[in-house]
């Protein structure tokens, strides 16, 4: 089979690195150059602009520049084909990184220190152990269980919660509907890695946050949210936090991003921000599986990681 070229179609960045990346072993077309090309067999894509995948007469799958792929379901006119996301060590890695950051930093008290320090207070509160706190990750997937082994090494309890029962050594783990409020009263600090489905939207709302555990070792419950930003609501987040159903909370996703300039969450003192940077998809890591993945594709082998269209993700 001839080598099938490629659409490159991302809003937001500069594809500049990938196309250097992907043109190294195939023809690659930035959009908006290739509407209607019959050459063209794959999209390479990054919140495509909506109805462009469905010009394309001969696409046979559209390749995501990310681990979720909520961007591409956004499109109304989505074509039929196989949809493969990203599963790589290297973006998994930075996730663990960034959850365990986190999580340390609310568990060692790193806001209180700040301010301390502000203040030049010398003083030593009661740290309890980290045994004492459990991590509830909601979204046991390829980027939750890393992160949960990487705790569970540190001596947090962890507790997991997904859509089908996951079964992980050392976690708790409850899942669906009928597992969510359990999952929460157990949950101390909850790291949110979901992806964003028509099941998932607007979940981790008031109601949810009330149920979080708030006796604890912590002195209240914490939220770290780096799935997506419309899994939350930015309001709830922040009345949560003024009545203290929520401690402190992390977050690298918004309903709308860049988060907009008069968003309360920027200055709110118990919140810390990061723009949508937990793990970033490393082209030098990802393209040539890309490449890997297409030339097998066309040798007549099964494409890796696909996105269950039924299930959004
Ligand atoms: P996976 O598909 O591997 O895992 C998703 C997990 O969520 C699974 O455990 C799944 O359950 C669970 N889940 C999905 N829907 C539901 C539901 N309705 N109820 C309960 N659990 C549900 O995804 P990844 O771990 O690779 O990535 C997760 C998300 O992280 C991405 O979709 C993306 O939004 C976000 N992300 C954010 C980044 C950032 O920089 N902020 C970077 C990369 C990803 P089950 O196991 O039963 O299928
Ligand atoms: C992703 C992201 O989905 O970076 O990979 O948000």
């Amino acid at each position: 089979m001839e080598k099938g070229r490629i659409l490159l179609a991302v809003t937001g960045f500069h594809p500049q690195r990938w196309r250097e990346l992907l043109s190294a072993e195939r023809e690659v077309v930035l959009e908006p150059d290739g509407a209607k090309d019959p050459s063209i067999t794959y999209a390479v894509v990054w919140k495509q602009k909506p109805n462009l995948l469905s010009s394309l007469p001969n696409l046979r799958a559209i390749f995501s520049i990310g681990a979720g792929v909520d961007h591409i379901f956004a499109d109304p006119g989505l074509p039929d084909v196989p949809i493969v996301k990203v599963v790589a060590d290297n973006l998994t890695q930075y996730m663990t990184e960034y959850v365990v950051w986190r999580v340390l930093d609310h568990h060692r008290q790193g806001l209180l220190y700040r301010q301390q320090q502000q203040k030049k207070i010398w003083h030593e509160p009661l740290q309890r152990p980290a045994g004492d706190i459990s991590v509830g990750i909601m979204g046991l997937g390829n980027l939750g269980r890393a992160a949960a082994s990487v705790l569970l090494s540190l001596g947090f309890a962890v507790n997991g919660w997904s859509r089908t029962e996951r079964p992980m050594q050392g976690v708790a783990t409850y899942s669906g509907e009928a597992g969510l409020i359990p999952f929460l009263k157990a949950t101390d600090i909850l790291v949110v890695l979901l992806p964003l489905t028509p099941d998932t939207h607007g979940i981790i709302n008031y109601g949810v946050l009330k149920e979080l555990r708030k006796r604890n070792g912590l002195g209240g419950s914490v939220l770290i949210n780096a799935g997506r930003g419309r899994l939350h609501k930015d309001a709830d987040i922040v009345r949560a936090l003024d009545d203290g159903t929520l401690k402190e909370a992390s977050l690298d996703v918004f309903e709308v991003e860049p988060l907009p300039k008069t968003s309360p969450l920027w200055n709110h003192p118990k919140v810390f921000v990061t723009p949508h940077a937990a793990a970033t998809s490393d082209p030098m890591h990802l393209a040539p599986t890309m490449l890997r993945q297409m030339d097998a594709f066309e040798r007549g082998e099964k494409l890796e990681n696909l996105v269950d269209r039924k299930a959004g993700y």
